[in-house]
Parts: C-alpha cells; sequence; structure tokens
C-alpha cells in the first residue's frame, strides 16, 4: 500500500509533517496550493517551496489534492477555454516536482456537504454528519454553518469570497442538468488528458459527497453505472478515479468491494474511511474499523489487495478524537486518521502474509 497523508500545509494544518513521520507506513503527503481559488494560476516558486518542504522530510509529493475545476468549465461557460488553459499550465508545473496524480472533483458549487461538523458519538468522541431533514430549501443556513465550524481554516471546496455570490451561482447553474454536465466534463477532459498523457499526470476524479443531487444541483460521480460512463467519456488510463468509499458508502446501493474490483485499473488513489449510514438516511462519520459502521473496509481492502493495487492510499476523514476539536481542522484531526492507517496497512499485511505463505 502506497500509504500517504493529506496535509494542508504550514500554517494551514494544526498537524506538522514532523507529526506525520511518526506514522508508521506513511510515505507521501497528498499536499495542494489551499491558497488559490479555483481558475487561479499557480506560481512555480510557490509549488517548488512546499514540494521541497515535503521531500526535505523525505516523503514523496506524488499527488496533489485538489486543483480545483473553475465553475465556468462545469457549467459551460464562452470562458471555460481561459481556466482550461490556466488547468493545463498548472498540470505542466505540476509534472515538474514529481506529481504524477491530482485529484479533483466535477460537483456543482459545493464539494463534500455535511449538516454537522462535530456531533457526539456513543463514544464521546465527535465527527461530520450529515442529517436529510437538515438540508432545507435554504443552502445559505448551510453554508453559515459550515463556515462558522471551520475555525478560520481554508476549507476547499467552501471559498467564503465565492459561497458569498450564493444566488448568483445558482442562477448560473440553472440550464445545467446531468446531461449537460458530462458533456461539459467531456469537453474538459478531452482537452486536458492529451496533456496529462504527454506529462505523465493521471487525473482523479473524486466521487460526488453525498452520493445523491442536493438542492437541486446534479451530481454524476456518484454510482457504478454513473462512473462506468464517466470512464467512457474519455478512455485513457490517465482519466481516472478517486475512489472514496466513504462517499459513495454514502449510499448503501453501492456495492463498494464489487466496484473496485470493476474499476481497479482505473483507480489512482483510493480514499478509505467508513461511514454509519442509519435507516432514515442519515450518516455519521465512524472509527475505520467495519464493525463500527456500514462500509466493510476489510472487505474493500481485499478488493485491492487482490487485484494488485499499486495506487495511492489515504484514510480520508476522521473523527475529532481526545479534544483534538479544539483545534484541529474538521475531519482532519491526527489521532482518528492514524489509527485508520494502523488498521488498513494490518489487514493489508495480513493478506500478504497469507500470499506469501503459497495461501491466495
Ligand atoms: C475530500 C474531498 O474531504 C473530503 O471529503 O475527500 O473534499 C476532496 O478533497 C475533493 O472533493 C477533491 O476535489
Ligand atoms: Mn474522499
Amino acid at each position: 500500500m502506497n500509504m500517504t497523508w493529506r496535509w494542508y500545509g504550514e500554517g494551514n494544518d494544526d498537524i506538522t509533517l514532523d507529526h506525520i513521520r511518526q506514522i508508521p507506513g506513511v510515505m507521501g503527503i497528498v499536499w495542494s496550493l489551499h491558497d488559490k481559488v479555483a481558475g487561479e494560476e499557480w506560481d512555480m516558486a510557490k509549488i517548488q517551496e512546499v514540494a521541497d518542504q515535503i521531500t526535505s522530510k523525505g516523503f514523496s509529493t506524488a499527488v496533489v489534492e485538489s486543483v480545483n475545476v473553475h465553475d465556468d468549465i462545469k457549467i459551460g461557460l464562452p470562458s471555460r477555454d481561459k481556466y482550461i488553459d490556466i488547468y493545463i499550465d498548472t498540470i505542466k508545473k505540476l509534472s515538474k516536482v514529481g506529481v504524477k496524480v491530482i485529484c479533483y472533483n466535477f460537483m456543482p458549487i459545493f464539494d463534500w456537504t455535511r449538516t454537522e461538523l462535530y456531533k457526539e458519538l456513543p463514544d464521546g468522541s465527535n465527527a461530520l454528519f450529515y442529517e436529510k431533514a437538515a438540508i432545507t430549501d435554504n443552502p445559505q443556513e448551510m453554508v453559515d454553518r459550515i463556515l462558522q465550524g471551520s475555525k478560520n481554516f481554508t476549507m476547499p471546496g467552501w471559498e467564503p469570497e465565492r459561497l458569498s455570490k450564493l444566488d448568483e451561482l445558482f442562477k448560473a447553474y440553472e440550464n445545467v442538468t446531468e446531461e449537460v454536465l458530462f458533456d461539459n466534463l467531456k469537453y474538459f477532459l478531452e482537452r486536458i488528458i492529451p496533456v496529462c498523457e504527454e506529462y505523465d499526470v493521471k487525473m482523479a476524479i473524486h466521487p460526488d459527497d453525498p452520493a445523491w443531487p442536493i438542492f437541486g444541483l446534479p451530481r454524476i460521480i456518484r454510482s457504478r453505472n454513473h462512473i462506468r460512463r464517466f470512464l467512457d467519456l474519455v478512455d485513457s488510463p490517465y482519466n481516472g478515479l478517486t475512489f472514496c468509499t466513504g462517499s459513495l458508502g454514502s449510499n448503501p446501493e453501492n456495492d463498494l468491494p464489487a466496484m473496485i474490483r470493476e474499476f481497479h485499473d482505473r483507480i489512482h488513489f483510493a480514499h478509505i474511511r467508513n461511514v454509519k449510514v442509519f435507516e432514515n438516511g442519515d450518516f455519521i462519520e465512524v472509527s475505520h474499523r467495519g464493525q463500527d459502521g456500514s462500509v466493510d473496509v476489510a472487505e474493500v481492502v481485499k478488493a485491492y489487495h487482490e487485484n494488485g493495487f499499486i495506487g495511492y492510499v489515504r484514510p480520508d476523514h476522521g473523527r475529532h478524537l481526545w479534544g483534538e476539536e479544539k483545534h484541529c481542522r474538521p475531519g482532519y484531526g491526527l489521532y482518528d486518521r492514524a489509527l485508520g492507517i494502523m488498521y488498513l496497512l494490518g489487514v493489508w499485511d495480513s493478506l500478504e502474509n497469507e500470499k506469501n505463505k503459497g495461501g491466495k
């Protein structure tokens, strides 16, 4: 398992590279320039500076999450070509510091969506929670709640400047149906994938979180059929997936191990985490251990193992433990993600041992 850890950068994360060095098995840092808004150019000097910080501690820089896609590209406005040119320029620059995979998403307006950031679990820890009934007709309420809980950390996909124009944004997406969104994604991919092939950088789209349309906005990376259609838009290994079990697992109809077995050769980046889905469709994030939630995490790891998976992996979100919610980023504390890594590596190592003993 090529294990990685998402780090938000100096001054933007309460966790340091020195903390991360003490977690067994972490080989790479998943990074980004988090002060860049979608559509903005990335400067080479800044890219190099962060890459140097990461390599100086012995980590790989191979995965960037995210380079956010400007809304004009998703909406299909004439200005999209300008923003795609900037995106291409960023892909080329990132290839110079060893980036091999870029994780991005194509969700209109909102990235991941929750109704509570610090919902208490029975064990006294707390975690991100989605309550269906709390999603009203008014998205502004949800935005305010999330931004209040962010403790002034920048949150990818939750840029206050962009979200301050929520009415305008919703209006711009008025005619964007699922079909239109697929067309606009195809347009984007047809321009960038040839560049990715030339520069050896794989694109890995992140699924929609949660895995259903919200506030009337279409969402297209949320089931086996949607993913099949996405991969066929541009049939190149450079057009691939970030397979996030937490996002796809919010809908219990998604058979995650079966999807991994089907799509493994196009999965470049695995986000592995667990969610507990309640009967009414609400869900909360829980520990990585399979028994604690609705995702059979050990079976997920097994599906990767039996297909000789060599892509990058990270624990995705974690619960907030032992009071760390006072200072950590929502969903990105130190302890539960570190525990998650030990669980994932434990399952993986035992499968490896079996294999090496001549078992299957
Ligand atoms: C991440 C996503 O925190 C998360 O759920 O996995 O926000 C992911 O970084 C983006 O969707 C990728 O663009
Ligand atoms: Mn994820």
